[in-house]
């Protein structure tokens, strides 16, 4: 392995690292850093629920009026070869608008296997049950844990064409370089007629997206409040929370959404041996949410060494599905 790919793999398994470590690391970087894949507890899954139920966040009704209305054009450039496939989809939660892509190429007599990737066992135990229901035929293969280490073992069970799924705006999590060392991953797993479909969130009317994320009723508040929450859990820290404040943002110009937590003042946190201090107004970086141009994503496939072949869009054009190729 060449030395540069070797870094790149290395930074993406350090996003995957450990959650102790994380914390104590990003605590004491400056600026002070906490990483929103972290966010995802039990009670942090509910308020992400209770968030794709606001008014204000469209990213999840946009993305199933895609799979819903476009299913046909997907599944027919997905099957154009008619070969056997694998369809792997990396975070599928609840696939609740894959399975409308899933319903559809069932019904025709191409064979494929739907591989879920997620971290969380209990949510893929959830899925198959579901899915043995609504698809009673569906071959489907679960896979417990990390997206790339899945991703190897779903290339070691068949050498037959992958189509990779990565919906929900979940690339915004990354900056514009993590998503591009991210994507050149991805490629390098692939192989040629593969392909990777991949959900971006739009930039549009800068209030609409600022809207989305800081919500008057406090639930996307609740969200990044909730991990130190967590850390207080299961890290047997001592956060207040009561002295930490949810500030978000949004540049119309980069197109980063972003969310802070503000120390309201001067205080020390314990976590276990660690002590950490907090400035009055110093900040914790909690997420990023990056949304895309048009051009922003041809210039990511191009640059991952894909092939745009579509993106497809939901009425108001705020989200695309994009359809890569190797
Ligand atoms: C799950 C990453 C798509 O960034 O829009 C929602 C998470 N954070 N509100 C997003 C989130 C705050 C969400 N993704």
């Amino acid at each position: 392995m060449s030395l540069q790919v070797d870094s790149v793999v290395k930074e993406i398994e350090n996003y995957e690292g450990n959650f102790h470590k994380d914390v104590i690391e990003g605590l004491n970087t400056y600026p002070k850093k906490l990483y929103s894949k972290y966010f995802y507890d039990p009670i942090g899954d509910r308020l992400f629920q209770d968030i794709m139920q606001m008014p204000e966040y469209y990213l999840t009704d946009c993305e199933l009026e895609i799979f819903s209305k476009r299913t046909l054009e997907m599944a027919e450039l997905i099957s154009a070869d008619y070969s056997a496939f694998d369809l792997i989809e990396l975070g599928a939660g609840d696939a609740l608008k894959s399975s409308h892509l899933l319903r559809h190429l069932s019904k025709s007599d191409i064979d494929y296997s739907y591989m879920p990737i997620d971290i969380s066992g209990n949510i893929l135990t959830v899925l198959c049950e579901k899915l043995s229901e609504e698809i009673p035929n569906l071959d489907t293969v679960p896979l417990e844990g990390e997206y790339f280490e899945m991703l190897n073992e779903a290339m070691k069970i068949s050498e037959r064409r992958k189509v990779v799924l990565f919906l929900g705006g979940n690339i915004g999590n990354m900056d514009v370089e993590e998503a591009q060392l991210f994507c050149a991953e991805i490629r390098r797993r692939l192989s040629p007629g593969d392909l990777f479909i991949i959900g971006f969130d739009l930039k549009k009317n800068p209030h609409t997206i600022l809207s989305a994320y800081n919500d008057k009723s406090g639930i996307t508040s609740a969200f990044n409040i909730n991990l130190l929450h967590r850390i207080n859990r299961e890290l047997g820290a001592n956060f207040d929370t009561r002295y930490f404040q949810h500030y978000q943002t949004y540049d119309p110009i980069s197109g980063a959404c972003r969310s802070f937590l503000v120390s309201l003042t001067n205080q020390y946190v314990h976590i276990k041996r660690d002590s950490i201090f907090f400035k009055e107004n110093e900040l914790i970086d909690m997420e990023i949410s990056q949304k895309y141009s048009l051009e922003e994503i041809q210039r990511l496939s191009s640059l991952a060494g894909f092939e745009l072949l579509v993106n497809l869009n939901d009425n108001k054009g705020w989200f695309v599905d994009s359809i890569w190729r190797v």
